[in-house]
């Protein structure tokens, strides 16, 4: 294996909250400067304070800070920074940003531009992932243009169908299709979704799947082929495609499924010439039959449930990674220990879900045993409306599943957070929830836990929860 050509002095991180703090604590581990940028609402952050330069890049507005990219590289020359880790969202899977870092001779904590273009265009990252080897559902190998296609398609795959935006992700431009007659408008809609969201109006068409599991492989790839994967995560806890929380192992993964699906993957990135971390989404059918659903390029918020049962440092492996360093270790190496869950909290009314910024006026973190908490956030903090409600994750590991929802409890029992609304009252009933106690969960547990709990029938068992 060859020795590093490059080693980072400073690194720029193109992000905020519990991300950025997340990212500056690994580099200050590895001994590696830290610049932060913030737009001029987010002065008070600790991502500021905790890194060792910053610089206001623009006003509150993402598309004139986060996504600011002539700022961002500008900051990054003024302060002669190696690399640039962009975390997750704003310009994490921005082919365009990781090509304009490379071509200011700046490196791009993440894959290389082209790969995170492919997987962007569902379309292409289906048929790439189909001819890595990954089982794809059945569907279209090219956007559908016509209902005529469509119908045409249908015939051979069946009822009921699932209607995709290309270029989108993350649940928007869809339209579930359950007979020929609502095939038409199903292509419609999504269209016109796709393209007023995506400024892409491309679809595709699927075999639809009835209340799959959401499982997604953790994968480290360097820039030598060398690829190992951590194993998997489960999310399908909810609402409206936004995760709420996430757990690693999953309780329905055998020991060989998880290597059939690891391996899977692991060769996949391997013919596509992945580097860096990624996630290799998947949804496992009732029958436990997996099959390829999104590529993710970046790190993601749920990374730290496979940190703590894998004692890996994900932040860490895609720093060593980017400076090119080789992987160092083998699939043999790594152990899955223990079961970790993470619960995200976000400041929202936990029965509406409606943002609650505001002032933090009391704030105090759970400790003991078991317990990590990643936020950007502390009392006197006021937290801004222009971005993602998240304040805080806390994640807790323990021996079994059953022991780290008891630990949960006490976590979020113990956490204080005053001021503002937040989603912790609505973790405490899930940690109590018998289907989930049962590990019988599904993509659609939150849509029945709701009917029974939230704003309609439960409002006040949620409301008086504390
Ligand atoms: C599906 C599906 C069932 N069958 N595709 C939702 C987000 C986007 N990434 C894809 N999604 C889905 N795709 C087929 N062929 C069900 C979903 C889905 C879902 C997936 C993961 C987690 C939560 C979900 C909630 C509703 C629908």
């Amino acid at each position: 294996m060859s020795t590093s050509p490059r080693k980072f002095k400073k690194i720029l991180i193109a992000n905020r909250g519990e991300i950025a703090c997340r990212i500056i604590w690994t580099c200050k581990e590895m001994g590696i400067r830290t610049v932060a940028v913030h737009s001029d609402v987010d002065r008070d952050s600790l991502h500021v304070r905790f890194a060792d330069e910053a610089a206001c890049i623009g006003p509150a507005p993402s598309a004139q800070s986060y996504l600011n990219i002539p700022a961002i590289i500008s900051a990054a020359e003024i302060f002669n920074v190696d690399a640039i880790h962009p975390g997750y969202g704003f310009l994490a899977e921005s082919s365009y940003f990781a090509e304009i870092c490379e071509a200011c001779n700046i490196k791009f904590i993440g894959p290389r531009p082209e790969v995170i273009r492919l997987m962007g265009d569902k379309v292409e990252a289906r048929r790439a992932m189909k001819e890595a080897g990954l089982p794809v559902l059945p569907g279209s190998s090219e956007p559908v243009t016509s209902e005529e296609d469509g119908l045409k398609l249908s015939r051979q795959l069946g009822f009921p169908l699932i209607v995709k935006a290309s270029a989108g992700g993350g649940g928007r431009g869809m339209r579930v299709v359950r007979s020929e007659r609502e095939l038409g408008p199903a292509l419609e809609t999504a269209s016109n979704e796709a393209a007023a969201a995506f400024k892409d109006g491309s679809v595709y068409i699927e075999r639809y799947i009835e209340q799959p599991r959401h499982i997604e492989i953790q994968v480290l790839a360097d820039e030598y082929g060398n690829c190992i994967h951590l194993g998997e995560r489960e999310c399908s806890i909810q609402r409206r495609h936004q995760k709420l929380l996430e757990e690693a192992p999953s309780s329905v993964l055998s020991p060989e499924l998880r290597q059939r699906m690891g391996d899977a993957s692991v060769a996949a990135c391997q013919k596509l010439g992945y580097s860096s971390a990624g996630t290799i989404e998947f949804l496992l059918d009732k029958d436990n039959n997996f099959s390829f659903m999104e590529m993710n390029t970046r790190i993601q918020v749920e990374h730290a449930v496979t940190e703590m049962v894998t004692l890996a440092d994900i932040v860490r492996n895609q720093i060593r990674i980017a400076e090119g360093e080789p992987l160092g270790y083998t699939q043999d190496d790594l152990l899955i220990v223990g079961h970790a869950i993470e619960c995200r909290i976000n400041a929202e009314n936990p029965v509406t879900f409606a943002p609650s910024p505001g002032l933090i006026t009391a704030f105090n973190l759970p400790g003991g045993p078991g317990v990590r908490v990643d936020t950007y956030v502390y009392s006197g903090y006021r937290v801004p409306p222009f971005y993602d409600s998240l304040i805080a994750k806390v994640i807790v590991h323990a021996r079994t599943r059953e022991l780290a929802i008891a630990r949960m409890k006490r976590a979020l029992e113990a956490m204080v957070v005053e001021g503002v609304k937040t989603t912790i009252p609505l973790h405490l009933k899930i940690m109590d929830d018998p289907k989930f106690r049962a590990g019988d969960i599904s993509t659609g547990f939150m849509e029945d836990f709701l009917a029974h709990n939230g704003a309609k029938n439960g409002t006040k068992a949620l409301a008086g929860a504390r």
